[in-house]
């Protein structure tokens, strides 16, 4: 089963992913499990193929829209909790860059642990996350880039922010596969979140909530 729904997302059949990764659940594997061993690994895949000139930009989409038919069934598994909120996010994938798989699952992530979250979604220019930060207050903004191109409209937006004189009222953190620690550190964000799991753990210590 977790072979066929590696396959499944590998080839980009969307359309049976959902049936595969019920499967898998109902066979006992879990959420996180699936994430880990399965769904994340075969975008790995993707992305080297990519890079190796063995797919193209449509296979690449089209693994895309597979992996996005697993979190339909795996986002209510994950963020279902049902309690007060902890504390508010705002999240958004940067400037230029519209990859969205990895901020979908903080977000989901996120709210699973009980936080509000509010996602500007993908391209936002750094004025509106200025904009946004001014209308929803957040506790904490989340910024998400996956290109070396875009990981440069961070310090953007961190700039922006300091502009507005909002900086102290929010801590920012940053995240995506090109970001490190050490670039957070260099551009002024106050954390970094490696993966999804990751951020909920750096959001509530920035907050100071321990359970
Ligand atoms: Co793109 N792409 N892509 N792509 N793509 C990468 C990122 C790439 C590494 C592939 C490669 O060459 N190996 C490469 C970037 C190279 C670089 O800059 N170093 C690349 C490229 C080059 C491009 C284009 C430029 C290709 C082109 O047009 N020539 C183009 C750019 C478009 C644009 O943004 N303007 C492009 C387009 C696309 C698609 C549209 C086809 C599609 C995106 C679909 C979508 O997101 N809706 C796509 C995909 C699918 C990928 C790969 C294969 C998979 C990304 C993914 O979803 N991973 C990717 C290769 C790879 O990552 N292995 C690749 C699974 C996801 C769960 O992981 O997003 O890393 P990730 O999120 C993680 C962590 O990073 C972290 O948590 C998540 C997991 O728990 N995280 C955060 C992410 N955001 C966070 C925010 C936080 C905290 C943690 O808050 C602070």
């Amino acid at each position: 089963m977790l072979d066929k729904l590696r396959e499944a997302v590998l080839q980009g059949e969307y359309d049976a992913v959902p049936a595969l990764t019920q499967g898998a659940l109902d066979t006992g594997t879990t959420p996180a499990e699936l994430l880990d061993s399965v769904l994340i690994p075969a975008m790995d895949v993707v992305g080297s193929e990519y890079e190796s000139g063995i797919r193209y930009i449509p296979e690449m989409l089209v693994s895309a829209e597979a992996m996005k038919a697993a979190m339909t069934v795996l986002r209510p598994l994950l963020s279902d909790c049902g309690i007060e909120p902890k504390g508010r996010v705002l999240i958004g994938t940067v400037e230029g860059d519209l990859h969205d798989i990895g901020k979908n699952l903080v977000v989901t992530m996120l709210e699973g642990a009980a936080f509000e979250v509010i996602d500007l979604g993908v391209e936002v220019e750094a004025n509106r996350f200025v904009e946004a930060l001014r209308e929803h207050q957040p506790d904490v903004l989340a910024l998400s880039a996956l290109l070396t191109t875009t990981m440069v409209f961070m310090p953007q937006v961190i700039e922006r922010i300091e502009e507005a004189d909002l900086r102290t009222s929010v801590k920012i953190i940053v995240g995506g596969a090109p970001i490190t620690e050490e670039y957070a550190g260099r551009i002024g964000a106050d954390g970094y979140a490696e993966d999804a799991a990751a951020a909920v753990t750096v959001v509530k210590e920035l907050l100071g909530i321990t359970a």
